[in-house]
């Protein structure tokens, strides 16, 4: 762990402290994803095949989501995690219902020219839930159900298979409470080429999808990257990197909590990024001793080391230089553990989901509070939110103009199109107004 104080750090050495690691393999995973997806274009469904049997060991699947195979997917769990899935999904889209846009209001900017939003969900979405070290039915939730809510025509989701080739129950039962469309076992860049193409396999087809979502590795985030940089290709939600939390905590801060959250954060995976910002050195102290304690029987104690062995521990004078740090890195989870919670969020700026007081774990929020849980990392959050219903939607303007309306605005774009030497414009617009 980095303890770093901030009252002595310049702007510089500000920056350079909260900076992320950059992707040592870079270069090797922009050639993988390249040769990928010219295999994929040329040869289709084959090359999807040959790909994920060279890397995962499993030719591409389509998981049934049927009553029979959610069923015996049923079975295969106790009574209570199914209970727990339906209510994270129920509250999941409760939570999208509620907070999907509406089409505005016409706003009459002149009168009879009468202008409005309307939103329309986009045509297919594709859907990639990482698998890796554990499988994240979680994310398939927090994808599937608010595309569902925003009217998406077709929602396909893709995830790599287990290491004995398999699907865990618990992903079957997430795309049946989602209504999923369908479920591929496929991972990595093939599997982003495959939504990319569309591609023919032996269980069916997978549709060309207009954009696509969700997180994982280096290789998904290049594959997604390079797909939505082609020539009417798909685009893409938002550059996906380490998982990240950033907790501000003062004196009133339960260590054991506050330990707590930032283990959650670090047993994700080594690269995840830990940062604790604190104006007291006895609470720092205190944190870091549960920290330890926590991690004698953690489970994934050796990935947590790895991801707090790059923790960074910062301490600042007051809860404002607090706000500062945040701002600055733009974290994707930010919890405030002080006193003062619920006033310190107006200062923040930018963060994909902040939790607010010692109540509000990221694990709620992780798993069934309602907000996705998939977010911006790397700094994204200062320009770009969390994954919402908009998300997978559009907007278009609807303009109307009566005969009234267009005598009164006619002269006035004919005359700035005159202005920009379009004289077309000009004379269209002259049609519609009187001599
Ligand atoms: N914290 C992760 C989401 C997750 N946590 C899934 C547990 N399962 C990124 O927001
Ligand atoms: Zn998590």
């Amino acid at each position: 762990m980095k303890r770093l104080d901030w009252a002595s750090l310049d702007a510089v050495g500000r920056k350079a402290a909260l900076a992320r690691p950059t992707q040592r393999t870079e270069g090797r995973v922009v050639d993988v994803v390249r040769e990928i997806f010219e295999d994929v274009r040329a040869r289709g469904g084959q090359a999807v095949t040959d790909w994920s049997l060279k890397l995962d060991k499993a030719a591409p699947r389509r998981i049934a989501i049927t009553p029979d195979s959610v069923n015996e997917a049923r079975n295969a769990l106790a009574p209570a995690d199914t209970r727990s899935l339906r209510i994270a999904a129920e509250n999941v889209r409760v939570f999208h219902q509620m907070t999907k846009p509406a089409d505005t209001p016409f706003v009459e900017t002149t009168p009879g020219v009468k202008s409005r939003l309307v939103w329309r969900p986009i045509g297919a979405a594709g859907l990639y839930v990482p698998g890796g070290s554990a499988p994240l039915f979680s994310s398939l939730l927090m994808l599937a159900i608010p595309a569902g809510v925003a009217g998406v025509r077709e929602r396909v989701a893709v995830t790599p298979p287990a290491k004995n080739g398999g699907v865990h129950p618990a992903m079957i039962l997430a795309a049946s409470e989602a209504r999923l469309d369908a479920l591929w076992l496929i991972g990595g860049a093939q599997a982003i080429a495959a939504l990319t193409f569309g591609v023919e396999l032996e269980d069916g087809v997978i549709p060309a999808c207009d954009k696509l979502f969700g997180p994982g590795n280096a290789y998904v985030a290049e594959a997604k990257r390079y797909a939505s940089s082609l020539p009417g290709g798909p685009s893409q939600d938002m550059p996906a990197g380490p998982s990240e939390l950033l907790v501000i905590a003062d004196g009133s801060a339960d260590p054991e909590i506050a330990a707590a959250d930032l283990l959650s954060q670090a047993e994700h995976d080594a690269d995840a990024q830990v940062i604790l910002v604190s104006d007291s050195t006895a609470t720092i102290n205190a944190i870091l001793e549960e920290v330890e304690a926590q991690l004698e029987t953690l489970p994934r104690a050796e990935i947590a080391r790895a991801s707090l062995a790059e923790a960074r521990i910062v301490k600042v004078r007051d809860m404002e230089a607090a706000c500062e740090v945040a701002n600055l890195y733009g974290p994707e989870h930010l919890a405030i553990q002080t006193e003062d919670a619920d006033e310190l969020v107006e200062q923040i700026a930018c963060a994909g989901a902040v939790f607010v007081g010692r109540w509000a774990a990221e694990t709620l929020g992780d798993y069934a509070a309602g907000p996705s849980h998939v977010l911006p990392t790397d700094g994204g959050a200062r320009t770009l939110g969390g994954i919402t219903t908009s998300s997978f939607m559009t907007t278009m303007s609807v303009q109307t103009v009566t005969e009234a309306g267009a005598a009164v605005l006619g002269p006035v774009a004919a005359r700035l199109a005159r202005l920009e030497g379009l004289e077309a414009h000009a004379r269209a617009a002259d049609l519609r107004s009187p001599e």
